[in-house]
This record gives C-alpha cells, structure tokens and sequence, in this order.
C-alpha cells in the first residue's frame, strides 16, 4: 500500500471494479456514482493534477480520451451523449490528487456543472 489510493487501485493493492486496464491506464467503476454510468479513468503514472501534466504526456492524454470513447461505446453511452470530466484542485472539486478522468453517462447531464 502506497499513501495514494490510486495507485494501490492501479497496482492491484486495493479492491475496485476494474472494468478496463493496458499499459498505460487503468479504468474502473467510482464507488459513489453520480450517474447511472460513472467510470474513472487513470493513468498508471503517478501524476497529481492536470497542472503537472507536460508536452511528454500529450501521448498519454489523447490516449485516455481514446478509451473514453471506447469505453461509453461499452456501455452503450455513446449514441445518446455522455461527458468527460478532470477535476483540477479544490475549488475545481478534485479529492484523489492523482490525476483522473469521470467518464459520466446514462441520464441527462445538466450545464452549467455545480
Ligand atoms: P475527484 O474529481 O477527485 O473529486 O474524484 C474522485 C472520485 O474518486 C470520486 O468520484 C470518488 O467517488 C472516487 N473514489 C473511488 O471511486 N474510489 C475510492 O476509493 C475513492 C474515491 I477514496
């Protein structure tokens, strides 16, 4: 166990419903969803919040937006919309500080956010 909860998700170390893994990310089911569909995507590396992200990881995001799509084709989100969400800070609503993305679906998404 490390002393980020993400990372003991991502190296098996702690219980999730993993739903979607590879070399570069892992994806499982949010404990507390907020909607019919909640998935948090997350990159292995340890990488706190979009503000640490550099031109070295352009690779890495394009990639997790690519298992976005793949996966709200899974689950059968894709035709009627869903969203993907990076919460950056406090003020931004970001509780984990290792970097994530919601991939949110399943009911209608309202705009603006809370
Ligand atoms: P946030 O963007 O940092 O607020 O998102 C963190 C999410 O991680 C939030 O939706 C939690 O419900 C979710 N989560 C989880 O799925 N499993 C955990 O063990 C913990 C948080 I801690």
């Amino acid at each position: 166990m490390s002393d980020c909860i993400f990372c003991d998700i991502v190296n098996h170390e702690m219980d999730s419903d993993i739903i979607y893994e590879d070399d570069k990310v892992v994806a499982f089911r949010d404990v507390e969803p907020q909607a019919p569909v909640h998935i948090l995507i997350v990159p292995k590396k340890h990488i706190p919040t979009t503000l640490d992200l550099t031109e070295k990881n352009n690779e890495l995001i394009g990639h997790i937006y690519q298992v976005a799509g793949k996966l709200a084709e899974e689950e059968e989100i894709d035709e009627e919309g869903f969203r993907v969400v990076n919460n950056c800070n406090e003020a931004g609503g970001q509780t984990v500080f290792h970097l994530h993305f919601h991939l949110l679906g399943g009911r209608s998404l309202q705009w603006p956010p809370g």
